[in-house]
């Protein structure tokens, strides 16, 4: 049902570390010819710290767990083409033999299935502004709510409603951690002002909790836990600036009418264009920051046993 690429399933049948990463920030989050240089430079920073990555996708409808270098290429050019899947579209994107680039709820579903625990991502999905009317609200907050992945981002994209997004992470039970902070990172800066439930001081305090909260599953929580890590201080954006822009992109969203799964592939472009480009430096830097985190920690999990 899924195919495993022989260096994945090997490293998890040995008890080494593995990094999962996601294909919809390749696909629909990051512009051609950057995103192929991101997801292989991203690979190249999982392997630095020791672990194997673990890219996720589908390829003519097969769930890939580890894609080669050529399936990589065909999900970074391949545009509206490949789909933007989310946990509920893997079945028709299977029966139709579909490319598909799995969202952070798919990608968490396929690694947990496939026995990994550690995912790295930028932002997830969370509350978007406005959802009171829209109801939009990521699918990647309920998966966080059920399925058993450590999920190391830079806290949900600032497109969003942070506030309320940490509200239904509150209410699905899913432990907020920061990472050698105390504070909710907002994506393109370190500070949103919101607290985290918990600190992690470093890569191993990370782990750690990690394992108690597996071994705990029965009475604490079942599902994920999110690492929230800070984007590195000299590529963020100027917290104004960013506000600015953001009520840009979502006015322009508002006007074209764009709603469903395109709203966040639709943000993040506009974003690019009303900071021409810088969001997209700090997008890539925070990329490789939480994945390099993502490696460390799951060589300590994996050196916890
Ligand atoms: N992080 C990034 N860029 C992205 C995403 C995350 O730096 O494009 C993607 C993830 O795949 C996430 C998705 O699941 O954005 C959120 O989409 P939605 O709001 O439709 O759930
Ligand atoms: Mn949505």
């Amino acid at each position: 049902m899924l195919r495993i690429a022989e260096e994945v399933s090997t490293a998890l049948e040995e008890g080494r570390a593995v990094v999962a990463l996601e294909s919809t920030l390749i696909s629909h989050g990051l512009p051609y010819p950057q995103n192929l240089a991101v997801a292989e430079g991203l690979e190249a920073e999982v392997r630095a710290a020791g672990a194997v990555p673990a890219t996720i996708g589908l390829i003519e409808g097969v769930p890939v767990i580890g894609l080669n270098g050529n399936e990589l290429e065909r999900l970074a050019t391949g545009g509206e083409r490949v789909r933007k899947l989310s946990r509920r579209d893997i079945s028709a994107a299977i029966v139709e033999r579909a490319d598909g680039a799995t969202t952070v709820a798919a990608t968490m579903a396929l690694a947990a299935a496939a026995g990994i625990e550690v995912f790295a991502t930028g932002g997830i999905g969370g509350v978007h502004r406005g959802a009171i009317h829209s109801w939009d609200v990521s699918a990647d907050l309920t998966e966080l709510g059920r399925t058993p992945v450590l999920v190391v981002c830079a806290g949900a994209k600032a497109i969003l409603d942070l506030p309320a997004t940490l509200e239904y992470l509150e209410t699905q039970g899913v432990p907020v951690v920061g990472y050698q902070t105390n504070e909710f990172p907002a994506f393109y800066t370190p500070h949103s002002g919101l607290p985290v439930a918990a600190v992690a001081a470093d890569a191993l305090a990370a782990a750690r909790m990690w394992r108690l909260q597996r071994r705990y599953r029965n009475f604490a929580a079942p599902g994920g836990m999110l690492l929230c890590v800070p984007p590195p201080e000299r590529s963020a954006l100027e917290r104004e600036a960013v506000e600015a822009a953001i009520a840009r992109a979502l006015a322009r969203a508002e006007a074209e009418g764009v709603r469903g799964p395109a709203v966040t592939p639709f943000l993040l472009a506009a974003m690019a264009e009303e900071t021409s480009g810088e969001s997209i430096e700090t997008n890539i830097a925070l990329l490789r920051n939480n994945t390099r985190v993502a490696a460390e920690v799951a060589v300590r999990i994996s050196e916890l046993g």
